[in-house]
């Protein structure tokens, strides 16, 4: 008690992760540490917490280990595949994340990338701007969303947003979970491949990391089929990007409207050269309003903690209080 708590800041200084926890907590910046590597042997016996608003750094069992007083770690974004958050769990630290502020705006970004991809906008767009109208108009899109059936593979808080958009666009919903949702009034799936063969759109909500990776594979864009249209607003790791790339090539499906890779920044330039796919760097929650709303629950989710009141908001691996 009385004691400013050691806060280590893993990735960029945000203004409002800086601003909420510089009065609370002795805030330590690794970002602009000069030498990483002695900064951190110099602090990390004091650290007490970790407010990470980079997912590109692992938080893996080796890192956290680093830090013998950890106590918690408190992550910008819903997806915290970046974080072993179950030896989290199994060592007492507590992981956190920003679930529900994003809910509406990753739907809003996911209805308007399926547009984007089934009526091929941003290629309608790139030939008004080449000047093209005057000489024809822009070809009639092949796709349309009319007698078009989704299947959403996920159906967390974003998954079900995304069902209400589309349930007002008419659009029938499908999905696939392990667990059939009680609460959602759609068709359950329990084999993907069998929902992939009996629709005709699959879009991606669900979390990345090991349990879910290269789920999309070969096969499931096989029977996805000729008119298949995928959308993955989920993690690169979901899908197999090569396999995917190959779909595109030989029209195995007919188009694909990605906000997330396996290697982000970095986007294959097979896939930038085909001109039946729409690609977003990464921006499903990117709006002012949103992040602000992000950034802050790292910072209450640290401020709740040291105030002895718990996480706000924790991950399910890291249930508060404890289960014993
Ligand atoms: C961001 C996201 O990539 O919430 C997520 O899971 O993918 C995004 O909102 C990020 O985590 C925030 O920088």
């Amino acid at each position: 008690a009385g004691d400013t708590p050691d806060v280590l800041l893993v990735g960029t200084a945000k203004p409002i992760v800086v601003g909420g926890l510089d009065p609370i907590v002795r805030l330590h910046r690794l970002v602009e540490a000069p030498d990483r590597e002695r900064f951190l042997a110099d602090v990390a016996g004091r650290v007490r917490a970790l407010a990470v608003t980079h997912s590109g750094n692992p938080i893996d069992p080796a890192y956290m280990q680093r830090f013998p007083k950890l106590e918690i770690v408190s992550s910008v974004g819903v997806g915290y595949d970046h974080i072993d958050a179950v030896w989290a769990g199994q060592n007492g630290i507590v992981v956190t994340n920003t679930p529900e502020v994003l809910d509406e705006e990753v739907a809003d970004t996911a209805l308007g990338l399926l547009l984007c991809t089934v009526r091929e906008l941003p290629q309608a767009e790139r030939y008004l701007r080449a000047g093209k109208w005057v000489e024809a108009p822009f070809p009639l899109s092949r796709a349309t969303l009319r007698n078009r059936t989704v299947g959403l593979v996920g159906m967390g808080r974003i998954g079900r947003a995304i069902a209400r958009r589309l349930d007002a666009f008419g659009v029938p919903v499908v999905y696939h979970t392990r667990r059939p949702n009680a609460a959602v009034p759609y068709r359950h799936y329990p084999a993907l491949l069998n929902m992939a063969r009996d629709v005709d759109t699959l879009v991606l909500i669900l979390p990345g990391g090991p349990t879910t990776r290269n789920l999309i594979d070969a096969a499931v864009l096989k029977a996805l089929g000729p008119d298949g249209i995928l959308i993955n607003m989920a993690r690169g790791s979901v899908v197999d990007e090569p396999a995917l790339i190959e779909a595109l090539k030989n029209r195995t499906i007919f188009a694909a409207g990605l906000d997330v890779f396996a290697n982000e920044p970095h986007v294959p330039a097979e896939l930038v050269a085909l001109e039946n796919v729409v690609l977003l760097p990464h921006l499903g929650s990117a709006s002012v309003h949103t992040r602000a709303r992000m950034d802050q629950l790292v910072v209450d989710n640290l401020a709740a903690w040291f105030a002895g009141k718990g996480p706000v908001t924790p991950v399910p691996e890291t249930p508060w209080p404890p289960a014993r």
